[in-house]
């Protein structure tokens, strides 16, 4: 069985709404970042880089939530990481490209209205700010672009790209960035969001 360590935010949450639409079958631990849980003993010895998400797997650790993503549907041979190699390809392009594009900017605004103030990091970065804003009003509309002609980002179909994604894009609701300027990112949101799994996995964390 897997086991996962986690905590809040959307590393964690993209491994949760993966394992959960998965069918569920997992142990999850939450990991109180805001105590300082990941600097303990226990947690630090299984993982160098001392961060969540990490999953344990047949006496095996893994660490960065796109790996376990990856890991999670192609060990239990799910539709939702295809075999096909092009098709896995283009579900690797859209992870790859909300983790160092579109996913980054979100995480930005995310992390200096919530992460900063939480955590006392500091004062905001206002140029980071407005950059990150401007980069992600280009993106979504490409975005829109694309979810004009399919329903699902890669091969027409449901798959980790779309649960990994997700994860990024609902940090727009810390910021003031609204979906309503890209009806179809809104629609691919809201199609995403009524599923179980998503509702199944955010019950996993504590209230
Ligand atoms: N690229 C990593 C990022 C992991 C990460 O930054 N985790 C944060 C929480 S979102 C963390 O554990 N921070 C604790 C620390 O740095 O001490 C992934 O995708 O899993």
């Amino acid at each position: 069985m897997f086991k996962l360590y986690g905590f809040f935010t959307q590393n964690t949450l993209k491994t949760l709404y993966v394992l959960e639409e998965l069918g569920g079958d997992f142990e999850f631990e939450f990991v109180n970042l805001e105590k300082g849980e990941q600097k303990s003993e226990s947690f630090a010895s299984k993982t160098p880089v001392g961060k969540v998400p990490l999953l344990e797997h047949d006496g095996e650790t893994l660490f960065e939530s796109g790996a376990i993503c990856r890991y999670v549907a192609n060990v239990t041979d799910s539709p939702l990481y295809p075999a096909d190699k092009m098709q896995r390809a283009k579900v690797d392009q859209w992870m790859d490209f909300f983790s160092c594009n579109l996913g980054r900017s979100l995480t930005t605004l995310f992390y200096e209205a919530v992460i900063k103030p939480k955590f006392g990091l500091g004062d905001p970065d206002i140029k980071g700010i407005e950059e990150a804003r401007r980069n992600a009003q280009r993106q979504l509309k490409m975005l829109d672009g694309q979810l004009a002609k399919s329903d699902w980002l890669a091969n027409n179909a449901l798959s980790i790209a779309d649960l990994f994604a997700f994860a990024y894009i609902e940090q727009h609701r810390v910021t003031d960035l609204s979906l309503h300027d890209y009806p179809n990112v809104l629609a691919w949101f809201e199609r995403l969001e009524s599923r179980p799994s998503i509702a199944r996995a955010r019950s996993r964390l504590p209230n």
